[in-house]
């Protein structure tokens, strides 16, 4: 019944996954001070290295990225030489590992990296406060200047050469979940009216300009995208948006990416201006590898996968519940539930 999530699959003639089993990127807020991966995190993620392929926990690109406690980052040596023992010790199990390239925009908070202002696509605040530190409010952002955007995309790629420098197989740009990027993406965030605004091909110009430098630094073969068409985490959707990713689609289809992969946590959720689930609008426009996520087990990810709805299946909060999932599906066992709870510790 779930054979076919075993099966050895091909990303490109460099990378060759053991099966299609993919981690999901989970923030686990457990860098230290100065954001550097410990230990614990190389363990952690080597207990997972017989997915086909670990995403990392979203790690910052540079300082002013940052919105929340202790996740790590990509900018100095000692991260990419903490990184380097993550990378180690999931290579020497037989795994394979990408690195997910993180800004979050006006998601960021100065109180964690001492500055005065956050920067994204418009002045558009996101009401509320930091999770898990309810007294830091959000912030109005500064719109990116050009030159500002320009640096941000010098920072992404150099984030990228940073990670294969750290041992990484490829990177992940985080595009999705209403973070930087995405927020050019969509209406709510980007009130533009330069080359960055206003038009799907200038709002689509920021996500493609990182993709195509970071893949100038480290080639596409090992760049991948995960996209939110639907816009549903820190971010109002707006009818307008679906023309924006028909533009991007396509564009992202001429470019010979590892991967592009969904940002959802529960692909039954349906999208009124996308006609339906945000996967099966992304198949229908984009005929290269899709990953697809959000809510399944086993056995419904597998039957996606049979009936063709996406080529590669990721897998977050039961990988968060059982270190060993592979083992356990492959040899029948029952999974343990996962819990909220289970974020205190890294296991
Ligand atoms: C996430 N998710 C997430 N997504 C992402 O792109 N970067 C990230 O760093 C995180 N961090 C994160 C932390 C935690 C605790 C959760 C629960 C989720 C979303 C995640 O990758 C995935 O899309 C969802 O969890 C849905 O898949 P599952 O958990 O239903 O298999
Ligand atoms: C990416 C960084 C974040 C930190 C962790 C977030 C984890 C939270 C998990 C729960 C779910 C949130 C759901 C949001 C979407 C709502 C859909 C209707």
């Amino acid at each position: 019944m779930t054979d076919i999530l075993f099966q050895p699959y091909q990303l490109n003639s460099a990378i060759s996954l053991q099966n299609r089993v993919l981690m999901a990127p989970l923030t686990r807020c457990m860098a230290d001070e100065d954001l550097v991966p410990t230990e614990e995190m190389a363990a952690y993620y080597a207990r997972r290295a017989d997915t086909g392929l670990i995403i990392s926990e979203a790690t910052i690109i540079r300082p002013d990225a940052q919105g929340y406690p202790n996740t790590p980052g990509l900018f100095t040596n000692e991260q990419v030489t903490g990184w380097r023992k993550v990378t180690d010790a999931v290579h020497q199990k037989g795994g394979k590992i990408f690195a997910q390239l993180w800004h979050t925009g006006r998601v960021a908070h100065p109180f964690f990296f001492s500055g005065e202002e956050v920067i994204a696509p418009s002045a558009e605040a996101v009401e509320g406060t930091v999770p898990r530190m309810r007294e830091l409010t959000y912030i109005t952002p500064t719109p990116a200047t050009v030159a500002q955007i320009e640096e941000l995309i010098h920072d992404y790629a150099q984030a990228a050469a940073n990670a294969i420098e750290a041992g990484f197989d490829g990177v992940e740009i985080h595009g999705a979940n209403g973070y930087l990027i995405d927020q050019f993406l969509h209406f709510d965030s980007n009130k533009r009216v330069d080359q960055y605004g206003e038009t799907p091909e200038n709002m689509s110009r920021f996500a493609l300009e990182v993709v195509d430098a970071i893949a100038d630094q480290i080639g596409y073969h090992r760049t991948a995208l995960r996209l939110s068409p639907g816009a549903y985490f820190n971010m109002q959707p707006d009818s307008r948006d679906k023309e924006v990713f028909d533009y991007l689609l396509p564009e992202l289809e001429k470019r010979d990416l590892a991967f592009l992969h969904i940002g959802i946590f529960d692909d039954q959720m349906t999208f009124e201006h996308l006609g339906g689930r945000a996967s099966d609008y992304v198949r229908s426009r984009y005929n290269k590898t899709l990953v697809g996520v959000g809510g399944f087990t086993p056995q419904t990810g597998a039957e996606a996968i049979q009936s063709d709805r996406f080529d590669l299946l990721a897998i977050g909060r039961p990988l968060i519940a059982n270190p060993d999932y592979i083992e356990r599906v492959k040899n029948h066992q029952p999974l343990v539930e996962y819990s909220e709870e289970m974020l205190s510790s890294l296991v």
